[in-house]
């Protein structure tokens, strides 16, 4: 039986004049409260380490690239490595990654407690547009910025318990958590960047905005037997509300502990792994239950096809 302290690290807002010296500082402050107690691992939000950036319109490339870690661990990040490791932590955070061949990414690692780095996700589902849009209220760039994914959806052993990774807009698609409950999944670890209203809908507020989030973790932690921790970076950034609602969920769709802020706020949750196994050999034994020949559509096909 594998039981962890599962901590979720809600950071509050970071400026665009914010350096990733005091980003990190206040993630360290985040791990050292946590491992006081008592946890084994802690899950940071997307981009992590900077503003959320997409949100400005930027036409010069050379100014996009400051937003991005050429290395990981780097100077800034080296010191959360450091404690993470000291502390006997595992750690997960997202940066924006540029990879040696000029590729840009919404990335994800996850290391094991003793700082090493085990894991890497590349965001696969991007929201957002690629041009300047006159017609929302505040632009949403990822499409942009950065390329699809291309490591695709896969899992670890970390200290026992398989664990993945996605980020953001993964969480609102049924497909990221059945890609990684096929692979046995036990954790799943989602930061997000979600703004409070819709650039597209000023109707559609807070609240709406919560539910959503809450009502497909839940929905890809009970369908796949899984833990899920969705963590948020919120709070205003330069007028800008990022909503909170980090949890952590059981494998029955339970929260199991909310944040209730929008700034730096740690939520715990002490996660038996064994209650994994009820789901995943029963209602959601996949072996027995699926009927893939009938989701060839998943697929092959992307967009909807009205045949009546
Ligand atoms: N970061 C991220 O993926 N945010 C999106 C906002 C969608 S609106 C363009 C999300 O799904 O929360």
């Amino acid at each position: 039986m594998t039981r962890m302290m599962i901590a979720g690290a809600q950071l509050g807002a970071i400026q665009k004049a914010d350096n990733r010296d005091k980003v990190v500082a206040r993630m360290i402050d985040l791990l050292n409260e946590a491992a006081a107690k008592g946890a084994d691992m802690v899950v940071y939000p997307e981009l992590a380490l900077t503003t959320f950036f997409p949100r400005w319109y930027m036409p010069d490339q050379a100014e996009v690239d400051t937003w991005f870690e050429t290395e990981m661990p780097n100077h800034a990040t080296m010191p959360l490595f450091e404690r993470a490791r000291d502390l006997n932590v595992a750690v997960t955070f997202g940066y924006a990654e540029l990879t040696p061949e000029g590729l840009h990414y919404n990335t994800s690692i996850m290391t094991n407690r003793r700082g090493e780095i085990i894991g890497k996700y590349r965001k696969i589902h991007l929201p957002g547009h690629v041009e300047y849009d006159t017609t929302r209220a505040f632009q949403h760039m990822e499409k942009r910025y950065f390329l699809p994914g291309d490591l695709g959806f896969n899992v670890w052993r970390n200290e026992g318990v398989v664990m993945g990774m996605a980020i953001c807009n993964d969480r609102r698609w049924p497909e990221t958590f059945r890609c990684l409950g096929l692979q046995g999944v036990e954790l799943v670890t989602i930061g997000y960047n979600t703004p409070s209203v819709n650039s597209q809908m000023s109707v559609e507020g807070l609240p709406q905005r919560l539910f959503h989030s809450e009502l497909s973790l839940q929905a890809g932690a009970y369908q796949n037997a899984t833990f899920v921790a969705g963590i948020a970076k919120a709070g205003l950034e330069d007028g800008h509300p990022l909503m909170g609602g980090s949890v952590i969920v059981d494998p029955d769709g339970f929260v199991l502990a909310r944040a209730e802020t929008e700034e730096d706020e740690l939520i715990l949750a002490d996660c038996d792994f064994s209650k994994c196994a009820f789901g995943k050999t029963t209602i959601f034994d996949f072996e027995r239950h699926r009927r893939i020949e009938h989701y060839g559509r998943i697929t092959s096909q992307t967009g909807v096809i009205l045949e009546v």
